[in-house]
């Protein structure tokens, strides 16, 4: 029989994994099929085990599922519970496993588009929302010198940074103080909402004090360049968008489902 795969989300029909994933199955020749599931909250225990029932091969989970889906899983890879949200789950012969494919995603995606190694870096997180956690926590993990956070809640960007399971060199800022500072960094990675489609004239802070130097990357794809991104890229700054890190989010789910590694490029060309 065919293996059933897919995304659940509220909203999800914008969602580019069906097309990215079903591309990969073909490539391969193997013989299954991805869909997005429109998933709300109310009904998401419900869909979870109705998955498991039908005999669903794994699945991927979007916003704002990320971290309500724990509970109703069997077991939690050692990431996923670090960074406290699942955003994989495959089956196994004892239940669900959730997983985490976002932090090493963006990490991966990082890498190779800036070429630039992590322990050197000082940086900015602008966030401290699910995306934020998954990346803060990664790159405390590769050693960069400073990981910084600014967020418009600086309480929740404390936690965020109290429950660092990775310590590391960490400073609070308001949007301003940020604003103010922001030519210290050498790297700065944007993981709020604020400027993806459809509103796109939105960006989280002014970019004015920027260091030519630096890398920019924004967690958003669409649009593929927000107004944060093009300012930077004014600024004379190198930038990225959050293709990358989607892309390779979603082939590390694949290689987890399947145990063979995709072929990423064909999966960008779809999506791009
Ligand atoms: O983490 C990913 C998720 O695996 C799939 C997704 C989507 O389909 O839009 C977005 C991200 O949340």
């Amino acid at each position: 029989m065919r293996d059933l795969y897919g995304v659940i989300g509220d909203p999800i029909a914008h969602s580019l994994s069906p097309a990215m994933h079903n591309e990969a199955f073909r490539a391969l020749g193997i013989d299954a099929d991805y869909h997005a599931f429109h998933v709300t909250p109310e009904n998401l225990e419900a869909a979870v085990n109705g998955m498991k029932a039908i005999g669903v091969a794994g699945f991927n989970v979007t916003i704002p599922h990320k971290q309500a889906i724990m509970p109703y899983l069997d077991e939690i890879d050692l990431l996923a519970e670090t960074i406290g949200a699942v955003n994989t789950v495959v089956r196994t012969p004892h239940g669900w496993a959730g997983y985490n494919t976002d932090g090493p995603g963006f990490m991966q995606a990082l890498k190779e588009e800036s070429g630039r190694v992590i322990s050197g870096e000082k940086v900015l997180v602008i966030g401290a929302g699910g995306a934020a956690r998954a990346i803060y926590y990664t790159l405390c993990r590769e050693g960069a010198v400073t990981v910084d956070l600014c967020n418009r809640t600086v309480k929740k960007a404390e936690e965020m940074r109290d429950e660092s399971p990775f310590p590391c060199p960490s400073k609070v800022l308001t949007l301003k103080e940020a604003e103010e500072q922001l030519g210290e960094y050498t790297l700065i990675v944007q993981t709020t909402s604020i400027g993806m489609h459809p509103n796109t004239d939105a960006q989280p802070l002014s970019v004015r004090n920027l260091n030519p130097d630096a890398f920019v990357s924004d967690i958003i794809y669409n649009p593929f360049e927000t107004k944060f991104l093009n300012e930077a890229k004014k600024r004379g700054a190198r930038v990225q968008n959050g293709l990358g890190m989607f892309i390779y989010q979603g082939a590390i789910a694949f290689e987890k489902w399947t145990g063979v590694k995709p072929d990423t490029r064909k999966m960008k060309n779809v999506v791009e």
